[in-house]
Order: structure tokens, then sequence, then C-alpha cells
């Protein structure tokens, strides 16, 4: 049971290949920004914050990982560990496509319990260099048994859906563990 100093704690990760936008998406719904310059992530970025849905408070914990193949084996203890997670490809780049790709089929056959996965194609502004089209990235999210949606982090485009939507599946299929309040 919950007390006043314990919440239920919904932990997101995001897998992509380096540059796919990752942390340009979680830039954009925890702080509405958007950075033009390359900026690579180092390890492993927490972002945090507390949300309520239907009158229950949550802790709601993403990580954002480095996308080279240095920091893989975080990623394989990051998925395990997650409620949620979001399969993130340039629509611009094909190879990003693959990358998400066999990562999808991975999590399907080594997770340990079932995973809300979403495949999401960013920078969807892009639309005149775009090397996947909307019909391939839909057929990987069936193949998976996921969600699919395209976005923006750059004009915002579905950005707050793609929380929504990963947020109540999430809350709707996991026994979500309980999370002292102090460490949010
Ligand atoms: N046009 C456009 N550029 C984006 C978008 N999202 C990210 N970028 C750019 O792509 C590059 C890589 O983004 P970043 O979030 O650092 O990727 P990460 O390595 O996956 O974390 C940066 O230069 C961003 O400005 C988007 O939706 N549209
Ligand atoms: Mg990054």
């Amino acid at each position: 049971m919950a007390t006043s100093k314990s919440l239920f704690c919904l932990k997101l990760t995001l897998i992509g290949e380096a540059k796919s936008g990752k942390t340009s998406i979680v830039n954009r719904f925890f702080n509405d920004q958007f950075e033009e310059a390359y900026d690579p992530t180092f390890g492993l970025s927490p972002n945090k914050e507390l949300i309520e849905r239907n009158g229950t408070k949550y802790g709601l914990l993403v990580w954002d990982i480095a996308g080279n193949k240095f920091w893989e084996f975080m990623i394989r203890d990051c998925f395990e560990e997650a409620h949620g997670i979001l399969l993130i490809y340039d629509v611009t780049n094909r190879n990003s496509f693959l990358h998400v790709s066999s990562w999808g089929k991975r999590i399907e056959k080594e997770s340990k319990n079932r995973k809300t996965l979403l495949v999401v194609g960013n920078k969807c502004d892009l639309e005149k260099e775009r090397e996947v089209s909307f019909d391939e990235g839909k057929q990987l999210a069936d193949s998976l048994d996921a969600t699919f949606i395209e976005v923006s982090a750059q004009n915002s485009h579905n950005i707050s859906s793609l929380f929504e939507i990963i947020i109540s599946q999430a809350i709707g299929m996991n026994k979500l563990s309980i999370f002292e309040s102090s460490l949010i």
C-alpha cells in the first residue's frame, strides 16, 4: 500500500541509434526546449517528474541512454527494469530504423516480463529527406505488438501524445513498484 511518503514509480527507457533524437524528445517533453546543435549524451541521463493520473501520483523516471555500442551493456539493464520502452528512430535515416528493428526483436526474445513498447519515428518535420515511410514504421510496430507514432522534437508534433500513450499503457499493464518520494 502506498503511504503519503511513497509513490508509484513509472520507469521508461528510450532506445535508439545516436542522433535519432532521444535527448531532444525528452528535452521537448520535460522542458519544452529544442537544441539544433548536437550534444552527445554521455552514458545514462535520468529525467524525473511527478505526474498525476486519475487521482494517483506517480514518479515518472525516463532513462535517456547514449546510443553507441560502448553503452550497450546498460541498455539491457535499463530495458529489463523499465515498464515502458520507446524505440526511437529517425525517419530520415534508414540505419536508425534497422537499429530499432533489431532491438525490438531482442527485447521480445530476451525480456523476462512483457513490456509496453512504442515504436517512434522522429524528425517527421523533415518530409523531403524521409527514408522510412509511415507504413514501414507501422509494420514494424505491428510485428512487435507495439503502438506506432511519428513525432517531431523540433516542432513538438505528437510529443505530448507520445508520452500520454506510453504512460497510460504502462500504468494499465504493469504492477508498478512503490518508490520513496524523497528519491524523486
Ligand atoms: N529536424 C529535426 N532535427 C531533430 C529532431 N530531433 C532531434 N533533432 C536533431 O538531431 C540531432 C541529434 O539529436 P539528439 O536528441 O541529440 O539525438 P540522440 O543522440 O538520440 O540523443 C540534434 O542536432 C538535434 O537538433 C527533430 O524532430 N527534427
Ligand atoms: Mg542523446
